[in-house]
């Protein structure tokens, strides 16, 4: 990569260390923003973090109109991103933090070391409500595809609810989703918002990562991507999302 990349890389992470936005960098190539994405959370990793899964992002026809981007983007999820469910985050590790609805998936424990992108779907062993918290790194959340892909696609948190074991017939292709905040709901949708089925979401994952040769491990978590547009959150918020059937995940921003 070149140094130009790697100073991108850098000025993100500081971004998210220092809770200060940056500037949109206006990139436009995709490929290298998965390299400077790829730099940005080996820093993470460097400073003692763990990789723990994946997250789509633009799966839903609401998230693409509300960030004006019509195409699936892929991020990392590292432990220090991770919410206990019911519990509470630092309100001030974030600069300015919206949250989303989503359907996490878990990869099963009894495959072998690594599994093959061709592999994901069949390798799927859990699902569960969650919540996202994404945080740009750009000033008023604006940025091209490239620089929301360089950006690790403004993850920054999440909480999941209760697993629960997916067998074949599993239908999730119309559950109800609700958002709530201090106990009001503010979004209402459907699982069939991402994709048609969020199992084509996995199926997608599965695409990019062949082009990109992306490995996944057991017990690897993929969140979905969000069923309805962000809601921005203050201190002090108490957020839930329920999913019909799969039950519900809370969390609360700390004053
Ligand atoms: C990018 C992240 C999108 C989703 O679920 O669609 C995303 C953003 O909106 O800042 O996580
Ligand atoms: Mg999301």
């Amino acid at each position: 990569m070149s140094i130009v990349d790697e100073a991108l890389a850098e000025r993100l992470d500081n971004a998210a260390l220092r809770r200060e936005p940056v500037e949109n960098a206006g990139r436009q190539d995709v490929d290298i923003a998965y390299k400077v994405q790829e730099s940005l959370v080996s820093r993470r990793i460097a400073r003692g973090e763990v990789r723990i899964g994946w997250k789509l992002g633009f799966t839903s026809r609401a998230k693409m109109e509300q960030m004006g981007i019509t195409e699936i983007i892929v991020g990392r999820l590292t432990s220090e991103m991770s919410i206990a469910d019911g519990g509470d985050v630092d309100g001030s590790r974030f600069i300015h933090p919206r949250v989303e609805p989503e359907v996490a998936f878990r990869l099963g424990h009894k495959m072998g070391t690594t599994i093959s992108p061709c592999d994901l779907v069949g390798a799927i062993d859990g699902v569960a409500p969650a919540l996202e918290i994404i945080d740009s790194r750009y000033h008023n959340f604006q940025f091209t595809l490239a620089d929301v892909i360089a950006d690790n696609t403004s993850a920054a948190g999440f909480a999941l609810g209760t697993w629960s074991p997916v067998s074949v017939d599993l239908d999730l292709k119309d559950r109800a989703v609700s958002l709530s905040v201090g106990g009001k709901i503010v979004e209402r949708g459907s699982t069939g918002a991402i994709l048609g089925d969020p199992f084509q979401a996995i199926q997608a994952l599965s695409e990019l990562a062949e082009r990109r040769r992306w490995k996944f491990r057991p017990g690897d978590v993929i969140l979905a991507g969000a069923a309805t547009p962000a809601v921005p959150i203050t201190q002090g918020d108490v957020v839930e999302a329920t999913i019909g059937g799969l039950g519900s995940v809370t969390l609360r921003l700390d004053a």
